[in-house]
């Protein structure tokens, strides 16, 4: 058994943790650190120097540890270390990865709450219960919430979408103001709309790069400067983002904004696409192999078209077939110039209201819907099954159509055109019989149903509990269908061929949900499911009026899907959508 000296480092910094959580003495952790340390940080297989012997001739490590080296060499294990392991669980020693936990707090949350794990730290912290500890205190509880928001971002090592793009936006709007300036954006995974973002990389055209350089690093929320050169700053910003500026002359914004907005795969086929015409293409120029003559592209789009391809938009270039259609259509043509966008929308076919776990009542959400330039909205809330969203039961549903038939009527009064419509996000159960009858889902205009309990049955059950939900005779929504969060849990795991031809069978629409942390279905099985044919939606599942401004990530997604208006419901006259409801059974 040969342990190398990153597994014994490992092996001591391990048992220093826990020995801490137990409340050990300072200096005996500090020991067990001091060694992990130096065993790291030596230069020769720590294993050779106890075939010969010399443990003791390492700094930091002592007799009491090298008796510890000898039996991990002989046995592989420690008697010792495994009974550590036996009195402090694991998942208590893996709370010290969420920042603002040490030691101190793991054993506190341990002792007092039983708290083992990091989900269950999240659950107490967001139910309030940590605050009241000893030494702790509202603020303290915070702090672990953010700590465990910090976690999940670096356990991925990504953003989401919906976290980045706002802060982005208002960043690039700063940097156009600045004087000299004539364009400036976003590039990189951000301006392909991926639904998560590792950093976030900014171009700007200008002649005069200094004030814009400045400009950026006066920026509010800087944590670090990680370089700062005369073309191209970089930071990260508190919440650990890293954000690269670029300055590059106006003539090259062409070249530039293709070459930093990717994808790289893209990136690789468009060099060699050039490379075959006897160029080769940097984000400078296109040079021409035989003499080295330089071509400047100050617009995008006239870089693809001398490369004799149709303009292909910044959501599809990941070389998923776009580099072949592009050039099937040629130079002076779009790719998709029918791809969805936000103004495509009618309306929002899911949202939640104080009737259920929403904000505001059907009124104030309808209100927020024109401001949108809507023409309609679906109220969904929950029903009486999912209890922790104090869910609708038929008699309450049926109070709700009068408050529904009343916002009705008073816009009517107002002299507003538009439609609140009355739905419900029905609850499927672990057997896939929805929490209200036939008779109930009858009376609504439009029914979503969605699965929010049991996401972790094996697949053959879990795929045949949806497909008995979807053979319902009032179903017309699926409702977030994976059951992801985006850097928190996968979703369940379908057999989604199975599920997206009994959409199509079914003529059952597939929700695109937008929430940030959802993009639910995500892009890659959206346009497999738009390949076999189905139908969708593009909502927000609000709980507030301004989240219904989250739409522009459900269509971003459905960009990267590939998506037309003609395939999503909800941009669909209300004439049609309803009609459609009457008739798609
Ligand atoms: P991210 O940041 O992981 O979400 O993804 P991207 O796509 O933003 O990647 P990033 O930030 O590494 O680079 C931005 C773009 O710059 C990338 O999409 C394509 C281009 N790029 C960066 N490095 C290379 C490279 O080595 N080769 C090529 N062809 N393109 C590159
Ligand atoms: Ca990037
Ligand atoms: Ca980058
Ligand atoms: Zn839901």
């Amino acid at each position: 058994m040969t342990l190398s000296n990153q597994q014994l480092a490992e092996i001591f910094n391990d048992i220093a943790d826990r020995l801490e959580i137990q409340g050990e003495l300072v200096f005996k952790v500090r020991a067990y650190r001091t060694a992990a340390e130096n065993i790291a940080a030596l230069g020769r297989p720590l294993a050779e120097l106890w075939a010969e012997g010399q443990l003791e001739t390492v700094s930091g490590i002592g007799k009491e540890i090298a008796k510890k080296i000898d039996e991990l060499m002989r046995t592989g294990r420690l008697e010792f270390y495994e009974r550590l392991k036996r009195e402090v669980p694991d998942g208590v020693v893996a709370m010290l990865r969420v920042p603002n936990v040490g030691p101190k707090r793991a054993k506190l949350f341990w002792e007092s709450l039983g708290i083992d794990n990091i989900e269950a730290l999240e659950a107490a912290a967001r139910a309030g219960k940590l605050r009241s500890l000893p030494r702790m205190g509202e603020k303290a509880e915070q702090s672990i919430l953010a700590g465990l928001e910090a976690l999940k971002h670096r356990a991925s090592g990504r953003f989401r979408l919906g976290d980045v793009l706002p802060f982005a936006e208002s960043l690039v709007a700063e940097l156009r103001r600045v004087p000299g300036v004539h364009h400036a954006a976003y590039a990189g995974s951000l301006r392909r709309g991926k639904e998560t973002i590792g950093d976030v990389d900014i171009l700007v055209a200008t002649r005069d790069p200094a004030p814009v350089m400045q400009a950026f690093l006066a920026q509010p929320g800087i944590a670090q400067v990680l370089a700062s050169g005369e073309t191209k700053s970089s930071v990260r910003l508190e919440n650990g983002l890293q954000v690269d500026v670029r300055a590059i002359a106006p003539e090259v914004w062409g070249t530039a904004l293709q070459y930093f907005t990717g994808s790289q795969q893209h990136n690789i086929r468009i060099r060699e696409l050039a490379q075959r015409l006897g160029y080769s293409l940097n984000e400078y120029a296109l040079t021409r192999q035989t003499d080295g003559k330089e071509e400047r592209f100050a617009d995008e789009a006239a870089l693809y078209a001398r490369l004799g391809l149709a303009y292909i938009p910044p959501e599809l270039r990941e070389d998923r077939g776009e580099i072949e259609r592009a050039q099937a259509l040629g130079a002076g043509h779009v790719l998709m110039p029918d791809l969805i966008s936000a103004s495509d929308l009618r309306g929002d076919l899911q949202m939640h209201t104080n009737w259920s776990d929403g904000t505001a009542d059907i009124l104030t959400m309808a209100r927020a819907a024109v401001a949108l330039g809507y023409e309609y909205i679906l109220i969904t809330d929950h029903t009486a099954g999912l209890a922790v969203a104090h869910g609708l039961d038929a008699a309450r549903l049926r109070e709700q159509r009068k408050a529904v038939d009343e916002a009705n009527a008073q816009l009517a009064r107002e002299g507003i055109a538009f439609r609140v419509l009355h739905g419900a996000e029905v609850e499927v159960r672990s057997d896939g019989s929805l929490d209200l009858p036939g008779e109930v889902l009858s009376t609504l205009d439009l029914v979503q149903i969605s699965v929010h309990t049991a996401l972790n049955q094996p697949r053959e059950v879990i795929t045949a509990r949806l497909l008995r939900a979807m053979q319902h005779p009032h179903v017309h929504i699926l409702g977030h269908p994976a059951g992801r969060l985006i850097n928190e849990r996968d979703g369940a795991d379908y057999d989604w061929e199975a599920i997206f031809r009994a959409a199509r069978e079914r003529n059952i629409a597939l929700e695109i949900n937008a929430d940030p942390a959802r993009l639910d279905l995500s892009d890659t099985l959206a346009r497999r499911a738009a390949e076999l044919g189905c139908l969708f939606s593009i909502s927000t599942d609000a709980h507030a009026p301004t989240a219904l401004n989250n739409r522009i990530y459900g269509v971003l997604t459905a960009r990267r899907a590939w998506l037309t208006p003609a395939q999503v419901i909800n941009t669909w006259p209300l004439e049609r959508l309803l009609a459609w409801a009457r008739h798609a059974r």
